[in-house]
């Protein structure tokens, strides 16, 4: 099953660079050197065995959005699964002057979301506000928090004006009842959803998280057998990361039985609230301390788990769980993959030992690995190894009969 993703967005807004991290094995500080894109890059990447996605890298210079918005607009906007529009808030984020560039920005956004809504109505929408670490900590929350407004109300009066207008006539006719959809929907048109973003931190794999997470078909079967085995193992959590992004895919909890930004609901499912009143400020985080302009990027330091404190730490202050703590993880393996293989060596698993936990990391299927933390001091970290070990066939098996959509 292909999914097409679009990744557009002005010039130098940073979308080469985030997919060049996630999808290629980019460090932050690698980014620097990237020229710009040239009109469209492709790349297909094989996501869980049968999932792929089609990437759309759309150059942002300007000759080349006009022509996405033109000559090109039915072959770019057309069979669309997820766009992904990128902001610079960098040099954006001032009021005076630099309101000009936000400005012709959104006017951007709302232009491509205009033929979005022609061709590919039942698209997802992710508007990535990006460059946060160059923003003053100051000032981010407020700065964050207006621009989402504002991207809001643009994209409700979009979706009301063609609900109001008499639809263009659709290539594939697929989108036919995107009309009733959003007058139904209440909040008219498409639902966006909005996250701080930036190269030097978890907060980027926390929004492509979210962004994949959308795209798996039957993600709530997983959770389910996922849950359960939690339950076999009495672990106090499980997550699963796909194999070579690390990206989170789904996890499940013992200890929390509604997980951070997602909600179980009465048939036991796991879902992602990505509603636009409810979802707030679901996509601000404050970002990991230290790390302006890139100066603290690289995975310096050691990381606690337990709540010891530093920079980068697993667990906030008080022993209250960091919801961000998964995506951290997919940020450090990440990097300490990349290290592994600078020595020539490659990443197999990890192990764990603190006084209240063990967290064991190690494959699961052809394409995902698995985390347990287990932190009855009782179970022996060989039991957790057997029980993956012995889940491996069960969750390969889950993946090659779970059907497109
Ligand atoms: N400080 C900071 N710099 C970033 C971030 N993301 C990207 N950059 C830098 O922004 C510059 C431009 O990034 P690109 O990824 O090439 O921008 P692009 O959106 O692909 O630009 P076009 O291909 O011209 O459309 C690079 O020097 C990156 O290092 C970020 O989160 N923070
Ligand atoms: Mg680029």
């Amino acid at each position: 099953m292909k999914k097409k993703v679009l990744l557009m967005g002005k010039s130098g807004c940073g979308k080469t660079s985030m997919r060049s991290l996630i999808f290629s094995s980019y460090r932050a500080s690698d980014t620097r050197r990237l020229g710009s894109t040239l009109d469209v890059e492709h790349s297909h990447v094989r996501f869980l065995g049968n999932l792929v996605l089609n990437l759309w890298d759309c150059g942002g210079q300007q000759s080349y959005m006009d022509s996405y918005l033109d000559s090109q607009r039915s072959q770019v906007f057309s069979a669309v699964g997820v766009l992904i529009y990128v902001f610079d808030l960098h040099g954006s984020a001032s009021e005076g002057e630099n309101d000009q560039e936000w400005e012709k920005d959104v006017r951007y956004y709302r232009d491509c979301l205009q033929a979005l809504h022609q061709y590919s109505p039942d698209a997802q929408v992710f508007c990535l506000l990006h460059k946060m670490d160059l923003i003053d900590s100051s000032r981010r929350k407020q700065v964050y928090a207006s621009r989402v407004k504002e991207l809001r109300k643009k994209s409700r009066e979009i979706a009301q004006a063609a609900a109001g207008a008499p639809k263009a006539s659709k290539s594939g006719g697929a989108g036919a009842s995107g009309g009733g959809e959003e007058g139904g929907g209440g909040v008219g048109g498409f639902r966006i959803h909005c996250f701080a973003t930036s190269i030097w931190d978890e907060t980027l794999y926390r929004a492509w998280s979210r962004i994949v997470h959308t795209l798996i078909p039957n993600v709530q079967t997983l959770e389910r057998h996922l849950l359960q085995f939690a339950n076999i193992c009495s672990a106090t959590e499980v997550v699963l990361f796909e194999r070579t992004t690390f990206l989170v895919i789904s996890r499940s909890s013992r200890r929390i039985g509604s997980l951070t930004g997602a909600s179980t609901r009465a048939d036991g499912k796991t879902e992602y609230i990505y509603d636009e009143i409810e979802e707030g400020m679901e996509g601000f985080r404050e970002m990991g301390l230290n790390r302006e302009n890139g100066t603290g990027g690289s995975m310096s330091g050691f990381v606690s788990m337990d709540g010891a404190g530093g920079n980068g730490s697993l667990a906030e202050k008080g022993g209250k769980l960091n919801p961000e703590r998964f995506e951290k993880i997919s940020e450090l393996i990440k990097k300490f993959k990349l290290s592994c293989s600078k020595l020539q060596s490659t990443f197999q698993g990890l192990e764990i030992r603190g006084p209240n936990y063990t967290a064991y990391i190690d494959v699961l299927t052809s394409n995902t690995y698995i985390m347990v933390i287990v932190a009855d001091p009782r179970i022996q970290l060989a039991a957790i190894k057997l029980n993956v070990q012995l889940g491996r066939d069960h969750f390969e098996k889950l993946q090659a009969i779970n059907p497109g959509r």
